[in-house]
């Protein structure tokens, strides 16, 4: 049975004396654990210290492999340059869209890439056959393409917990296309929000070209998801924690702490994405502007150590402490100082309490992939606990601001809407309060780290089943059977689209020659006894002939218009056509090249094609999208059909199409069996046939809606008709294949 490899920067342990494995809780851990999972688990992830200061490492990876983990060692060079470098100092401050906070080395992305090899090694060590592995965060982006091909039915998730930033701040990282195509290596990507997504779909756009659909891709052969799993926080643990016999007591400790005071809340780790000093600068504005307030309220930031010794983190410390002290030395009086600064870490119980306590919660991250804070604090507000019900203040830059809509939402950056806010939520009655905090909960509880957890291996579960449409797979049997229909007697004819799917596109269409392997490929297979191939192509007679002519293979061109038998000889019409229309199009097609740069009109003998390949991809499909209105309207007089294909548009004669071009070469060459396959909307009319008596099989490349039976891409179409040629040479002996 598959395993599941959860791999992470850190492992979910600490490693003590004699290396004993003790494990430390956390979200991940908890999501497993409630995910309810009956499969072997292992835990691929750091050991958190550094070989130099490892006793023994032989000891501390069999001790840790009893408890189910499998740790990778990092040296102090891997530590400073890895960790603390390219993924803290350089990924961590980009993703969270501080730019000027990140700094770019060349010796810290080496460290970046060496270290994501160790955790490949330290996975191929353990990873078996159809295992599932599971990738999180930003430290990692190149291993799934590390992992890729190593293992029979690997399947790869990959998920961010930070944000994806906008394409126009990945794109400054010198390394953009490696870590994009390191991330392609997964079958499955995921992110919190559906922003996070969008912006990933626009990296790719802009940095390597790649088109992409909400759901995911077709890339070198294979599909990959990209989807939407919002992290929910712990809710047993939670719950756990307040169960316990001794919460109350715990409760009553802190409230009797609190004195009477109105506490207003902050839990973070200490980090310059949290928002702490813009935070400060809130209360202060908050304190100075409500003297009356002052004796009442009690702000406490508990603030989680975090990456200490990084000379940044030291420098926020430090500045936060000032801080703090500066308010207090302002505003506080004898006995009570409205600000408390608890840098330090509670147990989960005691977290618990402060939440169930907390009259106000203040969640203002500059930048957060998620934070769950402010979901952990929503779930802890029970009523018989609290003195009033609570209120949540949340950054709309926090992932978590999509879904909990009932929270007092604030811009971090502006100190005035975060003072408001909070003198909003002390005034509010509790009626709203209940209110709010029902309507947030009922959700959050639903949809806890484990339903989470469960969603993205579900996903990742079925990756097999739809990779059993991917041409590795499906591609060797389809290419066995045809040949052995052949070799029985009976006539193949193969009916291939050409630009998308014998060869991919480029910027300039008249480019898109084709490559040394196609032309002896397509000359050997239509040399074959038994077997009929026709490129069936939108393009002009000039350049079919002039690329693909001479080879026995025949000739469709401007989408079924006119016909090479043979690719040599003369070109013969299917339909005698009426072109008259063309003029009253042509102009609106020049209009909109003249206003889009980087578009041409092609005119061909019964059609008009508007190309926007090499205009910007989202400006000119903006464009394509309103010239397809203004045609359309145009279009209802006249004998065309118009079609907006892989970056153009194009309008024909209305009797033309592939579909019938291809219905009839399928009687006229006799064939008993055909294979159709294409990549737009024009081939979907040969695609759909379904010709009497002829066993007909479609294949759709890459990714768009379709009747076809088959779905692949380039690359598997390539290795149908390789696998096709090599099936029919070895039945029928190399002598009779090719010239
Ligand atoms: C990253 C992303 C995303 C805090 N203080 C104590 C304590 N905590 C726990 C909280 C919470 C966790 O730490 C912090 O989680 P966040 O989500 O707020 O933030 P990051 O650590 O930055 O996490 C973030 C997350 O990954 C998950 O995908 O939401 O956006 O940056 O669970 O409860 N826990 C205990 N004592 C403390 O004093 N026990």
């Amino acid at each position: 049975m598959a395993k599941l490899i959860m791999v992470s920067n850190r492992l979910p342990v600490v490693f003590g004396a004699d290396s004993a494995v003790t494990r430390t809780a956390g979200g991940l851990v908890s999501a497993l654990k409630g995910a309810g999972l009956d499969c072997e688990q292992l835990w691929v992830g750091w050991t958190g210290a550094a070989d130099e200061d490892l006793e023994n490492p032989e000891v501390v990876r069999a001790s840790a492999r009893r408890e189910g983990f499998v740790p990778v060692f990092l040296n102090r060079d891997d530590i400073a340059s890895f960790y603390e470098g390219y993924a803290n100092a350089t990924l961590w401050p980009l993703l969270h869209y501080m730019v000027e906070r990140a700094t770019f080395s060349k010796d810290w992305w080496n460290a970046y890439q060496r270290v994501n090899g160790k955790f490949a090694e330290a996975i191929m060590e353990v990873a078996d056959d159809g295992d599932l592995v599971w990738i999180h965060d930003y430290h990692l982006f190149l291993l799934p393409a590390l992992l890729r091909g190593r293992k029979q039915g690997l399947r790869v998730g990959f998920f961010l917990h930070t944000p994806f930033c906008s394409s126009e701040i990945f794109r400054v990282l010198p390394e953009r296309v490696p870590l994009l195509e390191g991330v392609l290596g997964a079958d499955v990507i995921g992110f919190h929000t559906y922003n996070y997504l969008r912006h990933f779909r626009s990296s790719l756009l802009r940095v390597i070209g790649l088109e992409t659909e909400t759901e995911g891709m077709w890339h070198n052969g294979r599909e990959i998801r990209l989807g939407v799993y919002p992290i929910g926080h712990d809710h047993a643990g939670f719950d756990h924690a307040m169960r316990r016999d001794d919460f109350p007591e715990i409760l009553a400790r802190h409230r009797a702490d609190l004195g009477g005071k109105r506490l207003i809340l902050n839990v973070e780790r200490l980090d310059y994405t949290k928002g702490l000093p813009e935070k400060l600068a809130a209360m202060r504005k908050f304190l100075e502007q409500n003297p009356d307030k002052r004796a009442d309220v009690l702000f406490v930031l508990v603030a989680v150590p975090s990456r200490q010794g990084v000379q940044e983190y030291d420098a926020l410390t430090e500045q936060v402490q000032r801080e703090v002290g500066a308010i207090n030395g302002e505003f506080g009086r004898m006995g009570h100082a409205p600000v408390q600064l608890l840098h330090r870490s509670f147990p989960l119980e005691d977290l618990a309490a402060f939440y169930a306590l907390a009259e106000v919660c203040l969640v203002t991250p500059l930048r957060d992939g998620m934070n769950l804070v402010a979901k952990e604090f929503v779930d802890c507000q029970h009523e018989e606990l609290a003195v009033r019900p609570g209120v949540l203040i949340l950054s709309e830059f926090a992932g978590a601001a999509q879904e909990l809509s009932h929270a007092l939402q604030v811009n971090p950056h502006d100190v005035d809407d975060v003072v408001a806010a909070i003198g909003r939520a002390l005034e509010m009655p509790d009626d709203e309060r209940r209110l709010r905090i029902g309507m947030m909960q009922e959700r959050l509880r639903k949809q806890d780290c484990s339903v989470w957890a469960r969603r993205f291996l579900r996903e990742l579960g079925e990756v097999p089943a739809r990779n059993e449409r991917v041409p590795v797979m499906e591609m060797q049997p389809l290419a066995a059977m045809l040949a052995a229909q052949v070799q029985a007697g009976r006539k193949l004819g193969l009916f291939l689209d050409y630009d998308g799917t014998l060869r991919g596109f480029v910027d300039v269409p008249d480019d898109a020659v084709p490559d040394a392997e196609l032309r002896p490929l397509l000359a050997d297979l239509a040399s074959c006894d038994h077997v009929f191939l026709a490129v069936v192509s939108g393009r002009a007679p000039y350049f079919l002939e002039q690329h693909l002519g001479g080879l026995g293979v025949t000739l469709v061109a401007e989408h079924g218009y006119q016909w090479l038998d043979g690719g040599k000889g003369e070109w013969a019409l299917f339909n005698a056509v009426n072109n008259e229309w063309k003029s009253a199009v042509r102009e609106h097609l020049e209009q909109t090249s003249l206003l889009t740069p980087g578009t041409h009109v092609e005119e061909k003998q019964s059609a008009l094609v508007w190309h926007y390949r090499q205009a910007d991809p989202e400006f000119g499909l903006w464009r394509a999208r309103g010239l397809m209105h203004e045609l359309t309207a145009l279009a209802a007089n006249l004998p065309v059909v118009v079609h907006h294909g892989q970056k153009m548009v194009e309008v024909s004669s209305l009797l033309v199409s592939k579909g019938e071009a291809v219905r009839f070469l399928i009687r006229h060459q006799g064939c008993d069996i055909a294979l159709a396959a294409g990549d737009d909307a024009t081939d979907e009319t040969m695609i759909a046939l379904e010709p009497d008596g002829v066993e007909f099989i479609s294949v759709r490349i890459g990714t768009g809606s379709t009747r076809a039976r088959y779905r692949t891409d380039l690359t598997g179409m390539r290795m149908l008709l390789t696998e096709l040629r090599s099936a029919l040479k070895s039945r029928t002996g190399p002598n009779e294949v090719g010239a």
